[in-house]
């Protein structure tokens, strides 16, 4: 493995940083394989805090450079993309364990990202507004907002990174990213490929890497005044430890937090499509997803049918478990062995409150895999007898690993299903299947679907980036990507100008001293 990074960091012009280990240092573990494969530096708080202040003084001139000017730099980053593609995929792989495929969606996604953003960065304007005063002009304006802390997460260890980057960087903000601690490695290459075309434009401290541990270098990071937007990705803890310290300070967050996933399947649904976007909804990424599909909830005229097909997919889906690197797998492992922990102690903990696991529900322990993480995708029936409310825990909480729990509802009342689909603390994606119009405007209506995201006839996970990525409740509620996702991280003014020869005041108020 450490053979293999070299020669990837090489691919990509790039020296593997890795030191000699001790008691500061990160290990960096194969999830594939369960070995330690080299050993990091860390930040500290006063190396930290040294960035912090590079990045704050770099937007002082990064805000004077027009937008589409700051476009143009992110367009060579999209290019630079381009052509690292393969390699920077590898890496991914290689690190986090996902699957080759996927990890090219990934890669992609960061293209993608910089493309919108080029175009974007001609077209964040402002509205002219009607004034209520003669001769009076009222508009508004964005303007750059400062550095931005992006917080990123293992499970999309550099696409939701650049969703922040690319679009904050068209906004003259610097960024400062603090990646998780299980994916340093693509972090570092990414900043080595993209941080030298900031600094060929003179802009070279607007894109920070911070890499080190929560108890110093995070919290230093969250409470400085100075990053006026704290975008963080992860769960749902995460975020719970992370607002509350950025609102003492009246600072912005944007949160995009934790998922526990419903599909819904009704009787007019075309089973074959559900089926397929169920299971790359729910075993894809290994079930590492925020977006990944949790619960499934099937009209029960057809469970009986749905179940039997999707019990036939597992069982494909599950010979196809295995080293991320081979395209031929579809399933990599799980990032850490505590991961395998919470999937075998969760699938325990349902069969004992009555559940029955149709497919998968053990970690996978063979020559051929050695001490790598992997568990096999699982799909798990709970009984209808059981009050999903107050009965069933296990569906109530996001366990980062795929675990699919099938319960049907009865025929005719989709509004049961939506109910439960809602019961959850969360609020990402959602999916409805089923060629019914009026099932389709039931769950896109006030009273269907709570989520950030609800899709019809696709999957709960994969979105595209030209629309705005997050969801409600414990999710965060925060917006990133596409659509006016730009406006968290600019800062809005107001401005009327008067040009005429008197003072009219607002409200027709008389004032007036002479
Ligand atoms: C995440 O898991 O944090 O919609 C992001 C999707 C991906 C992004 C997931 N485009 O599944």
């Amino acid at each position: 493995m450490s053979q293999e990074l070299h020669a990837l960091f090489s691919q990509l012009e790039l020296s593997l940083p890795f030191v000699k280990p001790s008691s500061t240092t990160l290990a960096c573990e194969d999830p594939s394989s369960g070995a330690v494969v080299g050993h990091l530096a860390q930040d500290d708080k006063p190396s930290t805090l040294v960035k912090i202040d590079a990045a704050a003084r770099s937007f002082a001139a990064l805000r004077e450079v027009p937008a589409p000017v700051r476009g143009a730099i992110v367009r060579a980053m999209g290019e630079r993309l381009r052509e690292h593609k393969q390699a920077l995929a590898q890496l991914v792989c290689a690190e986090v364990g996902k699957g080759i495929e996927e990890a090219r969606g990934e890669v992609q996604e960061m293209i993608d990202i910089c493309d919108y953003a080029v175009g974007l960065s001609r077209m964040i304007g402002g509205k002219t507004l009607p004034s209520e005063r003669p001769d009076h002009r009222m508009f508004e304006q964005w303007l750059p907002l400062g550095p931005v802390l992006c917080i990123s997460a293992f499970n999309f260890p550099v696409a939701v990174w650049s969703w922040n980057a690319a679009i904050a960087l068209i906004c003259g903000d610097p960024v400062i990213w603090k990646p998780s601690l299980h994916a340093p490695l693509s972090a570092i290459a990414v900043h080595g490929l993209l941080q030298p075309l900031l600094a060929s434009a003179g802009h070279g401290d607007a894109m920070q890497l911070v890499i080190g541990p929560d108890d110093t270098v995070a919290k230093t990071l969250v409470d400085d005044v100075r990053v006026p937007l704290v975008s963080a990705t992860g769960s749902c803890a995460m975020g719970r430890a992370v607002a509350p310290r950025v609102a003492a300070r009246l600072g912005r967050t944007l949160l995009e937090l934790g998922g526990n996933n419903a599909v819904i399947v009704d009787a007019t649904a075309d089973l074959e499509l559900a089926v397929r976007a169920v299971a790359f909804g729910a075993a894809g990424t290994a079930g590492q997803r925020c977006t990944t599909t949790r619960r499934l909830f099937v009209e029960r005229s057809i469970a009986a049918a749905l179940t039997d097909k999707l019990v036939a997919a597992y069982a494909q889906l599950s010979e196809r478990v295995g080293d991320p690197r081979d395209a031929g797998n579809l399933i990599g492992p799980l990032i850490d062995a505590s991961a395998v922990g919470r999937f075998s102690a969760m699938v325990a903990h349902a069969k004992r409150l009555g559940a029955t696991v149709l497919a998968g529900g053990s970690s996978i322990h063979d020559g051929e895999l050695g001490a790598g993480h992997y568990v096999l995708p699982t799909l798990i029936r709970v009984p209808d007898s059981l009050d999903l409310d107050a009965d069933f825990a296990p569906m109530q909480t996001e366990t980062f690993a795929p675990i699919l729990y099938l319960r049907s509802f009865p025929n005719g009342d989709l509004a049961r299903a939506i109910s439960w689909q809602n019961s959850v603390e969360q609020g990402l994606s959602s999916a409805l299947f089923s060629d019914s119009s009026r099932a389709i405007e039931r769950f896109w209506s006030p009273a269907g679907s709570d989520c950030g995201i609800a899709n019809v006839n696709i999957g709960t996970s994969g979105a595209e980036i030209g629309g705005a990525f997050g969801g409600e409740k414990a999710t965060g509620g925060g917006r990133e990507a596409g659509s006016d996702a730009w406006k968290a991280y600019m800062r809005r003014q107001t401005c009327t100008i008067n040009g005429g020869e008197t003072l009219p005041l607002a409200q027709g108020i008389s004032w007036s001293s002479t």
